[in-house]
């Protein structure tokens, strides 16, 4: 037997009937107001598979968290300091907001965000491949419900432990590449093709924005007169009425994305795309001015 595992004919026949295993996938649903997903996950690359089956829109932010703080932490000391802040800011309070959100322990600009998918609209599923390093993550989603407050509020928050253990996938060969940062903006060359892309994100820089969070990638698809204006304004969390479901501009439907990430990492998603006009969009203020919001136009196949 120790002969028969040594040999190197046999342990490549052993590889390829490995690779030729179904890859496995990180399943999350949210239902209402939760994330279902697995406790623990290899290091490594992932593909995040999340499954919409809620009336609201979502997504992933996995939060990479510091030694020493965990999910209660989180709900003790982070969840009542942005809530209090965003009451503040729905009564037009901004600056006594900003001193509410001065209340935030200092560990929690330790968080590294470390990806996830961009928002995701009911009945939609967004695939994201991922690449983790080991530790205790938090996974969020801070859409806000019709009174306002945030989904992490109302449970929108799970540990996730990312195990030393690699996943031995490797990234997927992509069909388009978009670069991101807060210099140039949103860039790519080409265009996607109509039917299934694999679109690779490349984080040239990560920035803190004004709403407290880095720029992220959103894939938008929109209808021929669907307003753009409203969709900037609605994206930015810190006003009264944004990335409220029930403020959600008419004609635009999310499609996912990758959510914020380092400098210099990349991030993949997957897109069945209909020819038709989108939107790529980071879910930052004043995403226009800054190159972060951008339209693409899919042509039908010649
Ligand atoms: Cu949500």
């Amino acid at each position: 037997m120790s002969a028969c595992k040594s040999d190197p004919k046999e342990k490549k026949e052993e590889e390829t009937s490995a690779e030729a295993e179904t890859p496995k996938v990180v399943q999350v649903v949210t239902k209402s107001m939760e994330f279902s997903a697995p406790d623990t996950i290899p290091s490594g690359w992932n593909t995040f598979v999340y499954k919409n089956m809620s009336t609201e829109p979502h997504f992933i932010l996995l939060d990479k968290y510091p030694e020493g703080v965990n999910i209660e932490n989180t709900k003790t000391e982070v969840v009542p300091a942005f809530d209090k802040g965003m009451q503040l800011i729905m009564k037009g309070k901004n600056d006594e907001a900003m001193e509410a959100f001065g209340t935030l322990p200092a560990w929690f600009s330790e968080i590294v965000f470390s990806g996830g998918t961009g928002l995701i609209s009911p009945r939609q599923t967004a695939v994201s491949m991922v690449k983790l390093d080991p530790g205790y993550y938090v996974m969020e989603c801070y859409v806000r419900m019709p009174d306002g407050s945030f989904h992490s509020s109302m449970g929108m928050v799970k540990e996730l432990i990312v195990i030393p253990e690699d996943s031995g996938m490797t990234p997927p060969e992509a069909d388009f590449e978009i670069d991101l940062g807060s210099e140039n903006g949103i860039r790519w060359n080409g265009n996607p093709k109509a039917g299934k892309n694999i679109i690779r994100v490349n984080y040239k820089d990560q920035i803190v924005h004004e709403n407290f969070v880095g720029h992220d990638l959103n894939l938008v698809a929109m209808t021929p007169n669907a307003d753009l204006q409203t969709l900037e304004a609605w994206i930015n969390w810190a006003t009264p009425k944004g990335l409220m479901s029930s403020t959600l501009p008419e004609g635009f439907t999310f499609l996912g994305g990758t959510n914020d990430s380092p400098a210099g990492s990349s991030q993949y998603f997957e897109v069945e795309l209909e020819p038709g006009q989108y939107v790529l969009i980071s879910e930052v203020p004043d995403a226009a001015s800054k190159g972060l919001l951008k339209t693409l136009e899919v042509r039908a196949e010649q």
